[in-house]
């Protein structure tokens, strides 16, 4: 009896310190447990020459050893010789192979680009791993682990990478107090009251994801800013993260406060023409260069829900980021000015359609659709920022939905570089109960056509400077990380992390492809698990855009932390922040009419684009609604009327989560115990919660529609009173500016 009991306990302590708790990652490197492919690595990899001679190079040695022999399950160590079957790694500096390679080879590797390449040199078969700078190094030998995890076969490889994109951010809008807005997976990683003193293994851990993927800045600090951060006091603890950062490629970036310069040093103005003022920011900047060689440089939210800016001072948004522009400069640090703008103090009518006027110098703008407001406020001063400015835009006009058509900037602005944002917290895709894999999504807009430079100029050919010439090029994802043991809370909100800094590098690889490697790396190679679960992630976003805002409907959700449908609000604080505002139901249809009909957002296109949405009898139907007030009895593709195409999207987006239930329980033994009942639960928890925003919406369009919902689908379970009664004064994420 005693010795079934030690069993026992053995047997649950050795499951326990294996247990899959996610921490790892995609970064697991396990023994390979595929014989075939194992046999093909030992035979071909006998040895490692790796020199070092820099921070850097000491982690990609150390990463390359490591991982080679776990995934392996034989002892490397780096040789001073080299032999037949050796890998070789290192820069032109650290390697004379890698030197005489370089110079028969005429690669054009930029500063961060890698090359991998087995080669046969004075008879003997190398594995090349090699780039003009370490850094390149490092990318290029988590490109090679990245091979083995993946399985693939090593015999042949020749490889050139360099990323299309220089600044590949990741935002975090982490509060001091370590609470985040917007976060859904713990408290922030960044434990200010313990810095400097206390390094934190998981900032090493995750300085280590990021530059596995290829992201080289962090933006430690919310947009929402809090001038406490560029105080002498947190600037050391800010330097102690930067110190940990700094080797893995990784720049720091802060978010000033318009106003520091009165919060801290109590000056009268924060005038960004003040001499004063620009001074104290001159110095503030140096200040902090002297802490941080390599601080990467500010990311501005200015005049946008209630953050001060330089429209508080009857100045311009060229005016306040050329202020800071200036003072980075002689640093070569850069400034990323933010466009996601709608100022309180904009008067909104939403009787007065098409009358978007723009008087920069008055700063009054006049638009009735908020659509219309970055481009409004942004297209009259290109060419007017510094070189060192690049305009952040969010991907979509309006604000992080589900689907929105690409904002018009993109395209617009010939003489201002235009980064785009990402947001990887799902704010409003289902927040972090939710499995929606984002590459879809950040895929669609990148490859849609602005045609700002005739056919071709996508969206991602803006961003990376190729049809606009921008010297300065950047993307930015809104960081889903928190404490939380697995990172991302969603088992699956990984795959988001992952997805933006593959496509930052390269966005010209597939949703598929990004799918298909992060699954290999995080769960499993087998082919049945990867395919199956492939086809959840590849359609999990089209699923929730079908529960949640079909057809062109947007920003229907409940007001403030946006979880959960609530579209009949109408009684938020200022017009758009309210769903009625969004979606316009009435007797005669839905839908937010934005042609020329209306408020003639659609004329922020190129002639191109708007051919695509004016008409509403060929418009995009996954548009509709963003550009149409429709008829709820007009004439779909389908041959469904809009009211029965809207009740069929929203039961397909149920059924489809279903499915989604029915393929993860078929895949239990392929997947350890842990992530499978984690994801199972949070499926059973998404389910519910499309059922709820089926109810819901369609409950509450139906008050306009007066139609029935087909006899044929199943009913919903409570009426309209019951879910305007759901109240969650405590969801998460709304952290606020501390
Ligand atoms: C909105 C969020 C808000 C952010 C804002 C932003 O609801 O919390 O501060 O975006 O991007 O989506 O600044």
């Amino acid at each position: 009896m005693k010795e079934k009991y030690f069993v026992f306990c053995f047997l649950l302590i050795s499951v326990a310190s294996h247990a899959e708790d996610g921490y790892r990652l995609w970064l697991r490197y396990d023994k390979i447990d595929d014989p075939i492919t194992l046999k093909e690595y030992r035979n071909n990899i006998e040895g490692i020459q790796f020199n070092s001679n820099s921070p850097t190079l000491g982690i990609a040695k150390q990463e390359l050893i490591n991982d080679l022999s776990s995934l392996l399950d034989k002892k490397f160590t780096d040789q001073k010789t080299i032999a037949d079957k050796f890998i070789v790694a290192g820069t032109p500096l650290t390697s004379a192979i890698v030197k005489t390679f370089f110079s028969a080879y005429n690669y054009n590797l930029g500063k961060e680009g890698f090359v991998i390449s087995t080669k046969n040199i004075n008879g003997k078969n190398l594995i090349l791993i090699a780039a003009n700078s370490d850094i390149g190094v490092l990318y290029g030998v988590f490109e090679f682990l990245r091979l083995l995890q993946t399985h693939q076969s090593i015999k042949k490889i020749s490889i050139a990478s360099i990323p299309k994109i220089q600044n590949r951010i990741l935002d975090h809008w982490d509060n001091l107090n370590r609470t985040i807005e917007r976060g859904y997976a713990g408290i922030s990683i960044w434990n200010w009251h313990l810095l400097p003193g206390y390094i934190d293994k998981r900032y090493i851990d995750y300085a280590r994801a990021e530059a596995s993927v290829g992201i080289n800045g962090v933006v430690l600090t919310n947009v929402n800013a809090n001038s406490l951060t560029l105080t002498s006091e947190y600037l050391i603890k800010v330097k102690a993260l930067a110190d940990v950062f700094h080797p893995y490629g990784i720049k720091v970036y802060l978010t000033p406060r318009f106003s520091a310069p009165i919060d801290i040093s109590k000056l009268k103005t924060a005038d960004p023409l003040d001499a004063d003022v620009q001074n104290w920011w001159k110095q503030k900047v140096d200040e902090i260069y002297s802490y941080i060689p390599d601080f990467g440089g500010f990311l501005v939210k200015a005049n946008s829900e209630g953050q001060p800016g330089p429209q508080t001072y009857n100045r311009t948004h060229a005016d306040g980021a050329n202020m800071f522009a200036d003072a980075l400069a002689p640093h070569n640090g850069i400034v990323m000015w933010r466009a996601f703008v709608y100022d309180v103090r904009v008067q909104k009518s939403t009787e007065n359609f098409g009358e978007g006027k723009v008087d920069a110098n008055a700063l009054t703008i006049a638009s009735a659709d908020r659509a219309k407001q970055a481009y409004n406020e942004f297209k009259p001063f290109d060419g007017k920022f510094r070189k060192n400015v690049l305009i952040q835009v969010k991907n979509g006009p309006i604000d992080f939905q589900p689907r929105e058509p690409f904002s018009p900037l993109f395209g617009a602005m010939h003489q201002t570089p235009l980064m785009v944002e990402f947001q990887l917290t799902q704010e409003y895709l289902g927040q972090a109960t939710n499995l929606v894999f984002e590459a879809p999504l950040f895929k669609e807009c990148l490859e849609t056509d602005t045609y700002a430079d005739g056919k071709g100029s996508t969206v991602a050919k803006v961003v990376d400077g190729t049809t606009e010439n921008y010297s300065i090029t950047g993307i930015a994802g809104v960081s889903n990380i928190g404490n939380e043991r697995n990172w991302t809370g969603h088992p699956f909100g990984q795959a988001n992390w992952y997805a933006f800094g593959r496509l930052a590098w390269d966005h010209d690889l597939s949703s598929e492809q990004i799918a298909d490697e992060w699954l290999r790396q995080t769960f499993s190679n087998d082919t049945y698990f990867v395919d199956a679960v492939k086809k959840i992630m590849l359609m999990s976003r089209e699923t929730m855009v079908n529960y949640m805002t079909p057809l062109g409907l947007h920003h229907i959700m409940g007001t403030s932390h946006h979880y959960g449908p609530a579209p009949w609000i109408d009684n938020a604080g200022r017009a758009d922040w309210n769903p009625v505002y969004y979606h316009r139901a009435d007797l005669i249809g839905i839908g937010f009419e934005r042609t020329k009909n209306g408020s003639d957002a659609i004329g922020q296109y190129a002639s191109e684009v708007q051919k695509q949405w004016e008409d509403i009898n060929t418009c995009d139907e996954r548009f509709l609604l963003w550009f149409h007030h429709v008829a709820w009895n007009f004439k779909m593709k389908s041959g469904r009327t809009l009211w029965d195409e809207l009740c069929y999207k929203y039961y397909s987006g149920v059924d489809s989560v279903r499915w989604m239930q029915k393929t993860w329980d078929d895949l239990k033994k392929y997947v350890d115990e842990e992530r499978f009942e984690q994801v199972k639960m949070l499926l059973a928890v998404q389910e519910k919660e499309a059922v709820w925003w089926r109810n819901a919406c369609l409950l509450y369009f139906q008050t306009f529609s007066k139609m029935p919902i087909p006899a044929n689908y199943e009913k919903p379970d409570h009426d309209l009173e019951y879910y305007k009664s759901l109240k969650f004064p405590y969801a998460p994420g709304i952290g606020g500016n501390l």
